[in-house]
């Protein structure tokens, strides 16, 4: 059964005779998704039909063949699993305020579930289709272990102010998922045509796909208890060091729902007894990933430089004129083409790879700050590039990652420099302080 506090009502009325339909967007999976469970438990106990629907758009927030491509290979994994549930997957092109109602109407659907994102495109869908239907939606928290709206009721100032709210909660939240039995067959879905889908999106072609990553739930399994048996033992030591490839490597299948967070911190739990590396590796992937998701879904404008706390706007407009040894255009900065070789190697180990490592993303960010014309402009570039060409883009942990770096959010201010006023402030003797750079340059170059 799911914890009812899992559930948000964003509209309320009658619940139909016809089927139940799970709107799925940001969680694709079938394994460890809250939101289906509930679909799945709403049309058993009503003797009703499980249908899930995926409103496939082609200009997504910037996306680009890369994402495309990872997404849409999952979508096709996924459809295979839904029907060995006997769970129909249908993808709906166009607008979703036009096929979601659409398709409502024409299944005469009894009640609309959603699994919870905090991103303003998302939620625009979801009042937008509110507006032009009668019956109900339930909104399932299926990313985060503790729905977002009871983590917290408002914008947390930093980790250290949020983190008691979750270890508060957690016990409660941290529980195991129910079995999934198949509904009883009640129709038979022909699959989707997915080569006319493909053909039928116009997607920027501008960046190529990743080889090295396999998208969908398997290969998202895989990567965890790789890291979980290879990685997880040195990880509090050497998770800041780019050089070293520690990390989980996991954002890209959390981002896109190929995996659930809950189901790695409980493998984590049960598996491995509790030390720092284990602690530094749940505060990344509890507290400070659930955090962003309060960042999103409390500040409306998380994508801006007016997102961003009073201390830092004024501290960054007290240093808005003064001199920058080096400034670079958007186009400089995405060609690789600054002084900098550490930075230069970050940039294009994204672009090469669709990722960058966790450390060097503060390190990058931060100098375009320091060589952009002005915080806006910086805060552009940043989001730009990183939406462009990294594989987990688009998501409230990047948005945050790069209002952290370049706006301070749920960081203090430090001691006053040039340009970066009170934020804080990284450079490359740190990095050299904090791992090989010669040996991450050099690692990086050999696949460039
Ligand atoms: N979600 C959708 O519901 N439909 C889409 O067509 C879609 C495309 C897409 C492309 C790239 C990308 O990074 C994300 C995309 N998403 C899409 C959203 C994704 O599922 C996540 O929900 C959010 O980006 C994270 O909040």
């Amino acid at each position: 059964m799911i914890n009812r506090k899992r559930i948000r009502y964003l509209k309320e009325g009658e619940i139909r005779k016809g089927p139940i339909i799970y709107w799925m967007s940001r969680d694709q999976r079938v394994n460890d998704n809250w939101a289906l469970v509930h679909a799945i438990e709403m049309a058993q106990d009503n003797d009703k039909e499980c249908i899930v629907i995926f409103t496939l758009v082609s200009d997504f927030l910037g996306a680009t063949l890369r994402q495309y491509d990872f997404m849409i290979k999952g979508l096709q994994k996924l459809e295979n699993r839904l029907s060995r549930l006997n769970i129909p997957f249908i993808v709906l092109l166009g607008d979703p305020l036009r096929s979601v109602p659409a398709f409502i109407e024409s299944t005469k659907a009894g009640c609309l579930i959603t699994d919870f994102d905090p991103l303003k495109i998302k939620r625009k869908w979801k009042e937008e289709v509110g507006r032009q239907i009668v019956i109900p939606i339930h909104e399932v928290d299926a990313h985060n272990i503790i729905p977002c709206w009871l983590a917290s009721d408002k914008e947390e100032y930093a980790a250290y102010t949020f983190r008691p709210k979750i270890r508060k909660l957690l016990p409660d939240f941290l529980d195991e998922f129910p079995p999934l039995t198949p509904m009883p067959s009640k129709r038979h879905a022909e699959g989707n045509n997915w080569d006319a889908i493909i053909a039928s999106l116009h997607i920027s072609r501008s960046v190529k796909p990743v080889e090295w990553m396999k998208p969908g739930e398997n290969a998202a399994r895989i990567t965890l208890e790789h890291f979980l048996s290879e990685k997880l033992t040195n990880y509090s030591s050497l998770r800041n060091n780019p050089a070293m490839n520690v990390t989980s490597g996991l954002s890209a299948y959390l981002h896109f729902g190929h995996i659930a967070a809950q189901r790695i911190a409980l493998e984590v739990i049960r598996g491995h007894p509790r030390d720092n590396n284990t602690d530094a590796f749940l505060e990344e992937l509890i507290v400070r990933r659930e955090l962003s998701d309060n960042f999103c879904f409390y500040n409306p404008n998380y994508d801006s430089i007016s997102g961003i706390r009073p201390w830092a706007s004024q501290t960054l407009d007290q240093h808005r004129h003064d001199k920058r040894d080096y400034v670079y255009t958007t186009d400089q900065f995405e060609r690789a083409l600054t002084h900098d070789d550490l930075w230069n190697t970050a940039q294009l180990e994204m672009i090469k790879t669709g990722r960058m490592h966790s450390y060097m993303r503060m390190y990058w960010a931060k100098k375009i700050l320091e060589w952009s014309n002005s915080p806006e402009d910086a805060l552009r570039t940043a989001i730009y590039l990183n939406d462009k060409y990294e594989l987990d883009g688009r998501d409230p942990n990047g948005y945050t990652g790069c209002m952290w770096s370049i706006g301070g959010i749920h960081d203090r201010p430090w001691t006053e420099r040039k340009i970066f006023g009170k934020i804080r402030f990284m450079n490359r003797k740190g990095c050299e302080r904090k791992f090989d750079v010669n040996k991450y340059i050099t690692a990086v170059n050999q696949f460039v």
